[in-house]
């Protein structure tokens, strides 16, 4: 089994959407295994998105993050779980998202999509720890 950290980001908590993305994960067949309300403080931002840092998107995406309560979450599933979720998300640009997919059916702007997946194993345990140390 593996795990990765999803994040229902501020624009899905703000339009409701925290349950149709669970329900889509949760349909999938995969498990939940933690899930919490947050609101992201910019230092936790700051670690999170610390691959981004010096990226001319990077001050917005702080701001986006840290703008109103997201839902951060650890999913479990078999090896390459976090490959799911990444398929299940679609492209990161809405606009190039295919229908379907979390973002595809339910985005349209880069800096508003919705949702956060990890993108390898190494990034699921990083980012578990932060939001949830010990569960990785
Ligand atoms: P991902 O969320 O699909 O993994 P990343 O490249 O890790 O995509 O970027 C993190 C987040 O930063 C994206 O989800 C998006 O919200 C934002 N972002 C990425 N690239 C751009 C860009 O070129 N302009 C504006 N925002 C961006
Ligand atoms: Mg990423």
């Amino acid at each position: 089994m593996e795990r990765t950290l999803v994040i229902c980001k501020p624009d899905a908590v703000e339009r409701g959407l925290t349950g149709e993305v669970i329900s889509r994960i949760e349909r999938r067949g995969l498990r939940l295994v933690a899930a919490e309300l947050r609101t992201i403080t910019e230092d936790v931002a700051a670690v999170h998105y610390a691959e981004h840092q010096g990226k001319p998107f990077f001050d917005d995406l702080v701001v986006f993050i840290t703008r109103s309560p997201v839902m951060v979450m650890v999913v479990e599933g078999p090896e390459g779980v976090h490959k799911v979720l990444r398929t299940m998300m679609g492209a990161t640009n809405p606009m190039e998202a295919a229908p379907g997919t979390i973002r595809g059916d339910l985005a349209i702007e880069m800096g508003e999509n919705v949702i956060h997946g990890s993108d390898s194993p190494e990034s699921a345990a990083r980012e578990i720890d932060i939001f949830f140390p010990g569960l990785s």
